[in-house]
C-alpha cells in the first residue's frame, strides 16, 4: 500500500488536506475536504508540476504522460490528471473521494510531486468541441 498526503491551499481562503492510496498495481484513492471554495462545480485535476509559487498558474497543464487531450475522467480518452469535477454545497465544502487508476503512487507514471487543483471554475470535460478535442484519436486502455 503507497499513501501521499498533500496539503492544498488556494486564494481565498481555500483549503484542503488530500489522501492517495493505492493498493498493489490497483487504482488509486483520493480523498479531500476542501473547503472555502464557493457553491457548485470545480474542476479537479493533476497537473504536471509541482510548483504553487504562482498559484494555478505555475503548476503547468494537466498531467499527461501518455500525450492524450483533456477529456473526462469516465473517458477513453483523457489526460491521466483529468479527475473531472468536484462539487461544493452551500458551506462551500466539497468533499471529495474519487478512485481512479490513471494515477498511480507509484512507477514511472506516478503523480507523486505533481500539484492537484481544484479550479475556482467548472471542467467542460472536453466537451467544448475546442480544437484540443478534436485532435486526437489515441486509445488509452480501459481501466483494469
Ligand atoms: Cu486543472
Ligand atoms: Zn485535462
Amino acid at each position: 500500500m503507497v499513501k501521499d498526503v498533500d496539503v492544498l491551499t488556494g486564494s481565498e481562503g481555500v483549503k484542503g488536506t488530500i489522501f492517495f492510496t493505492q493498493e498493489g498495481d490497483g487504482p488509486t484513492t483520493v480523498t479531500e475536504s476542501v473547503t472555502g471554495l464557493k457553491e457548485g462545480l470545480h474542476g479537479f485535476h493533476v497537473h504536471a508540476l509541482g510548483d504553487t509559487t504562482n498559484g494555478c498558474m505555475s503548476t503547468g497543464p494537466h498531467f499527461n504522460p501518455a500525450g492524450h487531450v483533456h477529456g473526462a475522467p469516465e473517458d477513453e480518452i483523457r489526460h491521466a490528471g483529468d479527475l473531472g469535477n468536484v462539487t461544493a454545497g452551500a458551506d462551500g465544502v466539497a468533499n471529495i473521494n474519487v478512485t481512479d487508476c490513471h494515477i498511480p503512487l507509484a512507477g514511472p507514471h506516478s503523480i507523486i510531486g505533481h500539484d492537484v487543483v481544484v479550479h475556482g471554475d467548472a471542467d467542460d470535460l472536453g466537451k467544448g468541441n475546442t480544437l484540443e478535442t478534436l485532435e486526437s484519436y489515441i486509445f488509452v486502455p480501459p481501466c483494469a
